[in-house]
């Protein structure tokens, strides 16, 4: 009888899991960005002082829970020795947040490779992408029509995926 209402009860409220992995270059935001999400979007969770955050080594994990579905983030380390460890985690994905900063004109074309490299997987062929243009508190930042055209001839292999540019200001949580 408990067996029957304990698996009623898993039935009834088990959450669908999503994992999300949040790539970029080092610096870009991920880490802000996360802990921004997590604030947002669990009740009761006591963020850590943003601007303290310093660039992620190794790697930050996060869950929040969207309606039924429980989002985890796999946010990952994105200097140059760790982005070879990303594709590790492709094939548990279910999306894709590939966040950019939009005040560093200078490794954009890092950044481009970077993002180049990642959607060229197969093991990520049909994967949801969100980009975001991080940073848009900056005066002067690059926009999202400047991002999109640094990153156009990425365009083909993004292929007929949901992909979504988005402006962020991960810090305060504002686009
Ligand atoms: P990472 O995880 O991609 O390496 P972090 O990046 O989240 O550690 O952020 C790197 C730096 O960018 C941090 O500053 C952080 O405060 C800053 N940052 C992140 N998001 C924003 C934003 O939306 N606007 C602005 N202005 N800065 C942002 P420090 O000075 O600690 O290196």
């Amino acid at each position: 009888m408990y067996t029957l209402l304990s698996g009623l009860y898993k039935y009834m409220f088990q959450k669908e899991e999503f994992c999300v992995l949040i790539l970029g270059l080092d610096n870009a935001g991920k880490t802000t960005f996360l802990e921004q999400t997590k604030t947002k979007f669990s009740k009761n969770y006591k963020g850590m002082n943003l601007s303290k955050i310093t660039t992620t080594v190794g790697l930050n994990i996060g869950t929040i829970d969207v309606g039924k579905a429980r989002l985890m983030f796999w946010d990952l380390g994105g200097q140059d020795e760790l982005q070879s460890l990303w594709d590790k985690y492709y094939a548990e994905s279910h999306g894709v947040i590939y966040v950019i900063d939009s005040t560093d004109e200078e490794r954009l074309s890092e950044s481009k490779e970077a993002f180049e490299k990642m959607i060229s997987s197969e093991m990520l062929d049909g994967v949801p992408l969100l980009v975001l243009a991080n940073k848009q508190d900056v005066p002067d930042c690059l926009s999202v029509p400047d991002i999109k055209t640094a990153f156009s001839d990425s365009a083909p292999k993004i292929g007929k995926r949901d992909c979504l540019v988005q402006p962020c200001t991960a810090l305060t949580g504002n686009r």
